[in-house]
């Protein structure tokens, strides 16, 4: 038989294999290949990109990646795609954002650009991707180096050998199509992005490495020890100091771990006080700082303590979504959201529904917000599937390990409103496990279930956790509002409910209604009848009403919602706010006066 080309063996094989893409669905970059950022420079591999959309995958079957950087009329082949020229785009974007044509665009999509490098000996080199909506295939100079799923954690894979002298070409093929068996599934309430929508770089760090740090005040030692745990690679010892507090400690580290205990009185980390200690850890010839709050959170019964003092959370939802940008969000971003929630009266935000910008974590820990984190473990999931929960616990990892450090971070949630079956039970009791085990020096919540039948609070879940979350739409999906206090009064949980989302929607354009549902005022009534019903109830530790600020999302599609969920206190422009702004501020202003009353007192 005559030789075939790449091209027609290619195109051959995909006639009986459709199987084109196993080869490439390693998921081998996750927790286990992170590294410990801290303060680490970066360069950036951020700025334009040669880019393609691939809405059949022809990219993995032709293998454009095998593809070498020649001019067009050099070429043997007609590919059907050439990475090294054409169409640019810029990193991090949402390709929705970019091309009308790309709004709803859910696929495959390639992104390539030259990595100039001269390897230093005793160095080693780490692409970090921020994060990739949802699967991310990196390629280096031809080769497959490894696969990453989940769309809102960053995954670092390790290019030491890979990266050659000069000229190298990084692609990343990234796909944002909705499975059975991903986390989220195939429906949400949020829009679906695409992209490579945070921040790309290179990390170098010598051979010996931090992997993993983790400092924290000591559970039940009074504020008076500070526990700090260190993985490293390369070194039998590290080094902790925190030059404020006057420590200076050495870790034995066996097996490359080791743990420590501290003797220490920090200043405590508040929300009205959020003082940061600059920790700086070193292993071999790896050091590395970071910016560290000491607090404790903890629940006893139905109260919740900070610092030993009891808790209110005066809270408000955020997506990570922006009108014009989609979830590209930036510094002044960041700083205008934080700003609107303390303006509110805000102690506390919700980011929901999957995990924000390691910035958005960073700025809450200086400005000083406690933060719901969670994993986007929402409504349907296929929670039967053992690779749905690898994925999962992955993302959930990969949460924690990026964001432990920041005292900010109160809760983990580890899902939403997913209904109670025993195969959900069993996955998110896991979760649960996990995150405890991980960090046990917080929070676990999620949002659960009320039974509408027996008017009751009842979600086997809530067993292993400390906080019940709730989302409750009386007034809106549920218009009986008398049900709610007869929910309240039914159910006797042994520990905190956080009203995790209310609200209702509200247009204020010039097209929405004047009075009736989608109006201003009834958004308002809907706050107002809220508020008189929760604020007095002594199980109920916070509330976190849904949400901030308009968001885009595919599934609202009436005439006062036009593809943006508009249940904001906010407008999506983000400056107009609605009537119900201020009466959740007066109500949280009200309550943290309270507060502060009580505190005098005692
Ligand atoms: C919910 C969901 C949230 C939705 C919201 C709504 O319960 O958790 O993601 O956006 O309701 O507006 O319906």
């Amino acid at each position: 038989m005559l030789e075939r080309s790449v091209l027609a063996e290619n195109a051959l094989q995909a006639l009986h294999d459709e199987d084109y893409d196993r080869p490439f669905n390693t998921q081998n970059l996750n927790h286990t290949t992170m590294i410990f950022m801290g303060d680490r420079e970066q360069v950036s591999l951020d700025g334009d990109w040669n880019f393609c959309v691939d809405l059949l995958d022809t990219g993995l079957r032709q293998k454009w990646f095998a593809m070498e950087p020649a001019a067009p009329r050099d070429r043997e082949e007609p590919w059907d795609y050439d990475p090294y020229m054409g169409e640019t785009v810029p990193v991090p974007s949402c390709w929705q954002m970019l091309k009308e044509k790309w709004y709803f665009f859910e696929g495959s999509a390639w992104y390539t650009r030259p990595v100039d490098f001269s390897p230093k000996p005793g160095k080693r080199t780490f692409l970090r991707v921020g994060a990739a909506q949802y699967d991310c295939k990196v390629f280096l100079n031809g080769e497959f180096v490894g696969n990453h799923y989940g769309g809102s954690t960053p995954f670092f894979a390790e290019m030491t050998d890979r990266l050659k002298d000069g000229r190298n070409w990084l692609m990343l093929c990234v796909n944002n199509v909705r499975t059975l068996d991903r986390v989220p599934m195939r429906n949400t309430d949020w829009f679906n992005y695409g992209g490579v929508y945070r921040e790309v770089s290179l990390v170098e760090t010598p051979e010996s490495l931090i992997r993993d740090f983790f400092i924290h005040l000591k559970p039940d030692s009074h504020f008076a020890c500070l526990t700090a745990s260190v993985v490293a690679e390369g070194a039998e010892t590290a080094e902790i100091s925190i030059p404020e507090l006057g420590i200076r400690e050495t870790v034995q580290l066996v097996d490359g771990k080791g743990s420590i205990d501290i003797a220490a009185g920090p200043l405590l980390w508040r929300p009205d006080r959020p003082k940061l200690y600059d920790v700086h850890v070193s292993a071999g010839d790896d050091r590395v700082s970071d910016r560290v709050g000491f607090r404790t959170i903890e629940r006893k019964g139905r109260e919740l303590y900070l610092n030993g003092r009891p808790l209110w959370l005066r809270g408000i939802s955020v997506h990570e979504d922006d009108d014009k940008r989609g979830k590209v969000i930036t510094e002044d971003d960041l700083r205008r959201r934080y700003a609107d929630a303390k303006e509110m009266g805000c102690n506390f935000v919700r980011l929901a529904h999957y995990p924000h910008h390691e910035r958005a974590v960073e700025l809450a820990d200086e400005i000083g917000l406690l933060v719901w984190a969670e994993i986007p473990v929402y409504w349907a999931i296929d929670f039967a599937n053992p690779a749905t929960e690898r994925d999962a616990q992955n993302q959930l990892l990969e949460l924690i390990r990026r964001d432990r450090n920041r005292a900010c971070v109160a809760i983990w949630s580890v899902g939403n409103e997913n209904a109670d079956t025993d195969a959900r039970l069993a996955f998110m009791k896991g979760l649960a496990e996990t995150a405890r085990a991980e960090d046990p020096t917080r929070l676990i919540a999620a949002a659960c279930l009320v039974n509408h039948t027996k008017l009751k609070i009842e979600d086997r879940l809530a067993a292993y956790l400390d906080i019940i979350g709730i989302n409750e739409y009386y007034g809106w999906y549920d218009e009986d509002f008398s049900e709610l206090p007869k929910i309240l009064a039914n159910s006797q949980p042994d520990r905190p409910v956080v009203i995790s989302e209310t609200g209702a929607d509200a247009d204020i354009t010039e097209q929405g209604p004047k009075d009736g549902l989608f109006s201003e005022d009834y958004q308002a009534s809907v706050y107002e009848k809220q508020i008189a019903t929760l604020k007095d109830l002594d199980f109920v530790k916070g509330m976190s009403p849904w949400i901030l600020y308009d968001f885009r999302t595919e599934r609202r599609q009436g005439i006062f919602q036009r593809g943006f969920n508009r249940k904001g206190l906010i407008a999506a422009d983000k400056v107009t706010r609605k009537k119900s702004f201020a009466i959740l501020r007066s109500f949280y202003h009200m309550v943290a006066a309270g507060e502060v009353e009580e505190w005098e007192r005692s």
